[in-house]
């Protein structure tokens, strides 16, 4: 195991709360990355310097720090200029990486589909490009582990060109990807099951809720950005209504843009969603900063007016119910509260859903003579079949649409079948 001693500067005392809990997560990401942290060092200073980004002195403290644990990592909160991580090493005598290199060694390490591994390659080719000083091997200069690994490893050794040949080949590959998904969105698009996509910040319990809701089994875990590729599940209601859920990549905060450049693709999806669930950890002393991290990214994939629901979870933890009605300090959307744990206010949040992707929808029970079969076929495209059945020359449908729709089809419509 690489022990890590993590850096954290702050420009402003004032934000010392926040410079704690930006550290916690560092660490959270820090162990998830498999390293043992050692030691923790904050500076507080007015000025950044353009040489190491912390003070001369700092960086003499560390040094010392680096020989007394033995720590072969330096790890930095804030982000490092290319030429500041390369004095530093040098200085420091040990492998400095920052908090984008660290997010993308994890990423490298959960990436499991195709287009995942490719995405992370992408992200981390274009980060370390501006690093490569013009001769090459930035990454034979680290020396490997925390901070070097991912799928495009061994191509980082090679020269600058070559990266860029890659980088096209993986964009290219991405777009036909991408294509194909456009064109699965496209079908998506004219068929009348909704669909809904949970978004939040990464560990707020997404997966879990996921799980929850589609009773499948798909990997949870305390570790942070545990989920990197999108899934998609069928989730009823007891009266066979469903729709579709898809897991997403959780958010972090100052999240690389490399990542956000490179998940794009991955995050188109939710324009298209008919409904965003906005997992939110509500025992998080700080979860306003994280609901915001979560809504600035959105903006910025420039997702449209899709209907918000902000879930906050994980209410097990909190002592009371008092207690969490005090702490909901979320002035703007719709708020449920859930333990996708124990499962307390998922049947509420499953009927607030029902009324959101289906609000337009009412009921048809329709009786079809066989010999327009075809009809059938054209509802099951357009409206929510419940049920089907044969009744001698007829086949008869229970089917959810929209009533507007429904105006030319008025013969087929039977009354009086409520029961059915
Ligand atoms: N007590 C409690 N723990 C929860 C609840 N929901 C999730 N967790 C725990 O929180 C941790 C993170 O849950 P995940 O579902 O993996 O979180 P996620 O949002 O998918 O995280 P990433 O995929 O890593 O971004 C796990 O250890 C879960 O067991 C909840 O309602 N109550
Ligand atoms: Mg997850």
């Amino acid at each position: 195991m690489e022990k890590a001693i993590l850096i954290h500067l702050s420009t402003n005392k004032k934000e010392k709360s926040e410079a704690q809990e930006s550290m916690r997560e560092l660490k959270g990401l820090a162990s998830t990355a498999g390293a043992e942290v050692v030691a923790e060092v904050f500076q507080f200073r007015t000025e950044i310097s353009p040489k190491y980004l912390i003070g001369e002195g700092k960086v003499s403290e560390i040094s010392l720090l680096k020989e007394e644990t033995e720590a072969d990592l330096i790890i930095f909160d804030n982000n490092l200029r290319p030429v500041q991580q390369q004095n530093l090493e040098d200085d420091i005598k040990a492998k400095v990486i920052d908090r984008t290199q660290l997010i993308l060694d994890i990423f490298a390490q959960h990436a499991m589909s195709k287009e995942g591994k490719l995405q992370v390659e992408l992200a981390q080719l274009i980060y370390y490009l501006p690093r490569l000083l013009g001769k090459g091997t930035a990454l034979s200069r680290l020396g490997g582990g925390i901070g070097t690994r991912g799928p495009g490893e061994k191509k980082l050794e090679e020269d600058r060109r070559r990266i860029q040949d890659r980088i096209s080949k993986i964009n290219k590959e991405i777009s036909n990807i991408q294509k194909r998904r456009a064109d699965q969105r496209e079908r998506r698009k004219k068929s009348p099951i909704p669909f809904v996509s949970l978004v939040g910040y990464t560990n707020a319990g997404k997966s879990t809720l996921f799980n929850c809701l589609s009773q499948e089994k798909i990997f949870t875990s305390p570790q942070l950005f545990a989920t990197l590729d999108p899934i998609l599940r069928r989730v009823s209601f007891a009266d066979g209504l469903y729709f579709f859920l898809s897991d997403t990549v959780g958010f972090i905060k100052k999240i690389p843009v490399e990542l956000i450049t490179s998940f794009r693709a991955t995050l188109e999806e939710l324009k298209e969603a008919d409904c965003i669930l906005h997992v939110i950890d509500i025992t998080r002393p700080n979860y306003e900063g994280q609901v915001e991290a979560v809504e600035s990214t959105l903006s910025d994939i420039g997702v449209p007016d899709v209907p918000i629901i902000n879930v906050c979870n994980k209410i097990d933890l909190l002592p009371d119910k008092e207690e969490l009605l005090k702490r909901n300090r979320l002035s703007n959307g719709l708020s449920l509260y859930t333990s996708a744990k124990t499962g307390d206010g998922i049947p509420d949040l499953k009927s607030r859903l029902r009324a959101v992707l289906f609000r337009e929808m009412e009921l048809f029970y329709l009786r079809i003579p066989n010999s327009e079969r075809d009809l059938i076929q054209s509802f099951s495209k357009w409206t929510v079949v419940l049920k089907r059945r044969k009744n001698g020359d007829y086949s008869e449908l229970k089917i959810m649409a929209n009533p507007q729709a429904m105006v030319n089809y008025s013969p087929y419509i039977k009354r009086g079948e409520e029961n059915w």
